[in-house]
């Protein structure tokens, strides 16, 4: 067996920053299907989409935004940006009370708005390995869990919002896409 043959899997595994879709691009609005088996082609977006977090400065990403219609996501809400949490078809279990906080998403660029949502949640997902787990969350994990949840769902955070200020994200976010053509 020659050294690339023998390698050639961890060759394969070179990671690659994946393309951010922006709203208002209809894709966004797909609902994502479940993820059937974790194997090495999941676990490689999972690490492809990790990175592209990491480089846009994001705290969590959903496959829908990178284009691929898979129930996954991944977040990293820690002081040292080295805690990664990986969710494939996530189920929400339970949820309490009310919360209103600050929110951002890398496919709306430069807007920040306040949305309400549960408080605390539970939910249960598997891992990149394939191993169901259960959390319960609240604070910045609580809010960006069910922000990613939403993408999956084909539904942007702006749609929390009213119907004026969704318009004027839209010409505004529009308006700067053509500007940088
Ligand atoms: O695009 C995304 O879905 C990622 C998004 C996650 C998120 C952060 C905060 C609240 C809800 C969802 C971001 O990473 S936005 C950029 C960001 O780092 C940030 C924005 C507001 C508060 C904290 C972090
Ligand atoms: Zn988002």
């Amino acid at each position: 067996m020659s050294f690339v043959t023998a390698f050639s899997s961890e060759l394969d595994h070179i990671m690659a920053l994946l393309p951010i879709l922006h709203y208002p691009d209809p894709r966004l609005h797909t609902r994502a299907t479940a993820v059937a088996v974790v194997d090495e082609r999941i676990r490689q977006l999972v690490d492809d989409m990790a990175e592209t977090m990491r480089a846009a400065e994001g705290v969590g990403l959903a496959a829908t935004q990178v284009d691929v219609h898979l129930r996954i996501i991944v977040l990293d809400v820690s002081e040292d940006h080295q805690q990664l949490q990986v969710f494939i078809n996530p189920r929400l279990l339970s949820s309490e009370g009310e919360a209103e906080n600050e929110e951002g998403c890398l496919s709306v660029p430069g807007i920040y708005d306040r949305v309400t949502r549960a408080r605390r949640i539970k939910v249960e997902a598997m891992n990149r390995e394939g191993k169901l787990f259960t959390l319960e969350a609240e604070g910045l994990l609580g809010t960006c869990i069910q922000h990613e949840m939403d993408h999956l769902e084909g539904k942007v955070f702006v749609q929390h919002l009213s119907q004026l200020k969704q318009n004027r994200i839209k010409t505004k976010l529009r308006k700067r896409a053509r500007e940088n053509l």
